[in-house]
């Protein structure tokens, strides 16, 4: 005999015999207005209820975008709002598009919101493993908190001119420079963006790799962890120690004369292609750096 069935088949008489548990909810309207009826008969909070601490507060969640705690719905939930780009040419410090940042040459510059000028300097070259003579250009500069410490850093990339390395240095807001990654080939684009999930920005860098495979420029992706920016990445055959990379991705070993000059977060990937504008050839990563088709 199933038990099931003899249950159903008493049902009216013996109603509570066949109770198989008690939910303490059925909808949402059986729950305080905070609170969600789950699967499984209880209130709880919903996923994502009270992932922000105050009503107001902002974070970064790039370089140049930053999201809002509130509570737009009404439910009594503080929820982090959608993503907010920045104006054009500026950085997400704290929280706030709050610096300007541009670049000439070898040189950067940050202003604040009042105009005033923070710091200026350039990207340096006194200690390229290769030791070549000193010509870089900045590519991009951005100023974000990357170590987690409250402050925001800024944080460059440059490439040599016209031969390679490039470099990934970040310095503080007084111009000194706090740690500096090589990559034996040109580096064209950078997302600030915690891919981790430990609420600190991380560096992810697109770029080419000339020393992987003699005569190959091969299209790479690799990240960096802000707090640790040093070395020399892979197969490191200048003088310096191994790079301090989370992960380092060569997205395409065949490739000749490629590098990933534009890189993505979308949403849960990341996504470089070979053109500035998009026009390339897409390859994908996940957050821990292994190939994923591009969606
Ligand atoms: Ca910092
Ligand atoms: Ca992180």
């Amino acid at each position: 005999m199933v038990r099931g069935t003899a249950c159903w088949l008493v049902v009216p008489l013996l109603l509570t015999g066949c109770r198989v548990g008690f939910r303490e909810c059925w909808t949402d309207r059986d729950c305080a207005p905070e609170l969600t009826c789950t699967a499984g008969g209880v209130c709880a909070a919903a996923p994502g209820c009270d992932a922000c601490a105050a009503m107001g507060a902002r974070s970064c969640v790039s370089g140049t975008s930053y999201r809002t705690c509130g509570d737009d719905d009404g439910d009594g939930c503080l929820t982090w709002s959608d993503e907010t780009a920045c104006p054009a040419g500026f950085s997400c410090g704290s929280g706030n598009c709050e610096y300007q940042v541009s670049f000439v040459d070898d040189g950067f510059t940050v202003v604040d919101a009042d105009g005033n000028t923070v710091c200026s300097a350039g990207v340096g070259t006194e200690d390229d493993p290769y030791n070549r003579t000193n010509t870089f250009v900045v590519v991009d500069a951005q100023v974000a908190d990357v170590d987690g410490d409250g402050q925001p850093e800024v944080v460059v990339i440059a490439r040599h001119q016209p031969y390679y390395p490039g470099q990934v240095s970040v310095f503080d807001l007084s111009g000194q420079l706090q740690g500096r990654y090589w990559n034996p080939g040109h580096i064209r684009s950078m997302y600030l963006f915690d891919i981790t999930g430990d609420a600190r920005l991380d560096i992810v860098v697109g770029a080419c790799n000339n020393d992987q495979q003699p005569g190959l420029w091969i299209p790479t992706i690799f990240a960096l962890d802000g707090q640790r920016v040093f070395g020399e990445g892979p197969p490191n055959l200048g003088t310096f120690p191994a790079g301090s990379e989370l992960w380092y991705t060569f997205v395409d070993l065949g490739s000749g004369n490629a590098v990933i000059s534009a890189l993505a977060i979308s949403p849960d990937l990341i996504r470089g292609n070979t053109e500035s504008d998009g026009s390339g050839t897409d390859y994908c990563v996940d957050f821990y750096g292994t190939p994923v088709g591009c969606p």
